[in-house]
């Protein structure tokens, strides 16, 4: 895919990288938000040339919704490519202790420079930058909730930035955006299904139905646990709709059911992970 060239890149993508390049210079270090369910196709590779040589927090969010032991590999073979990667829920308080610990390791080389010259250190800065629904703005909140002020201006820039203060760290608030990819349809199909993109051209029945078949592949005994549903049913794909608003009482009148709703729920309760806990990218 890299090696197709700059051409074919899509205008949104090129506009948010030039955005984020312009930003960078002022930043130490980046961190990028992904979701833990899909830890490559969440990830902006364009991104590695840009960040080169400025250190890497890798935030890998929604640990609650997401396969552990799976989420465990991603993990190590980050930590492998030269990333600080932290495994977390956002929500979470004793993550977000984890999150700022990988802050001041990160700081820490630059920390130890300015001592060595005598001089008092200069605040971390920092930028968080992910796809959308990843968790970027919970994290600002987070990280901002423990700041001792937030600064309009900061002298030197020519734009007005809001930077958020702590006493070890800047942080830029507003989050580089990066779009989702849409240059591979397996990588897009697994953002629609956790709820990183909108996929135009595919209904919402066409996605429930491709989750189906995945489910049924990979989960068939959770599927059949959360919707009480029988053997036979899932042996008929075409009947697992069915049984779905049966048991959730999703009806048009007239005792017909509701498949719309049942596809609906389907779509929703797998996004809330409440049906089975997953990573959808497979490791290699
Ligand atoms: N379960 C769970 N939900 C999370 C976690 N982090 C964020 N969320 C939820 O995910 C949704 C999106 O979070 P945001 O912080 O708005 O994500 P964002 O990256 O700022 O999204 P955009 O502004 O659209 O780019 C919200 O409903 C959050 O509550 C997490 O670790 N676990
Ligand atoms: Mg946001």
């Amino acid at each position: 895919m890299q090696q197709k060239g700059i051409h074919w890149f899509p205008g949104h993508m090129k506009k948010a990288m030039r955005e984020i390049e312009e930003k960078i210079k002022l930043i130490d270090v980046i961190i990028e938000v992904i979701d833990s369910r899909v830890p490559r196709s969440s990830k902006n590779r364009y991104l590695e040339q840009i960040t080169k040589g400025k250190k890497r927090i890798l935030v890998m969010s929604k640990k609650d919704l997401s396969d552990p032991n799976i989420v465990s590999m991603w993990e190590d073979k980050y930590k492998e490519e030269g990333y600080y990667p932290v495994v977390c829920d956002l929500n979470n308080k004793n993550d977000i202790n984890l999150i700022l610990k990988a802050i001041d390791v990160a700081g820490e080389e630059r920390k130890q420079k300015y001592l060595k010259k005598g001089m008092k250190p200069q605040p971390l800065r920092l930028m968080i930058i992910g796809i959308p629904n990843v968790g970027k703005s919970t994290l600002i909140n987070r990280l901002s909730k423990r700041s001792s002020a937030s600064i309009a201006n900061t002298p030197g820039h020519t734009r007005a930035q809001q930077w958020i203060r702590t006493s070890s760290f800047e942080l830029l608030d507003t989050p580089g955006i990066l779009p989702p990819s849409y240059e591979n349809s397996t990588e897009a199909l697994k953002l629609a299904l956790i709820g990183a993109m909108k996929l135009e051209n595919l209904s919402s029945s066409d996605l429930a139905s491709k989750l189906l078949n995945y489910l049924i592949k990979n989960h068939r005994e959770a599927l059949k646990n959360k919707y009480d549903l029988s053997d036979e049913i899932i042996e008929n794909k075409e009947e697992v709709f069915e049984g779905i608003a049966r048991r959730r009482g999703l009806l048009l009148g007239e005792g017909k059911l509701d498949i719309d709703r049942a596809e609906i729920l389907l779509l929703k309760e797998f996004k809330e992970g409440l049906i089975v806990k997953v990573v959808l990218d497979e490791i290699c």
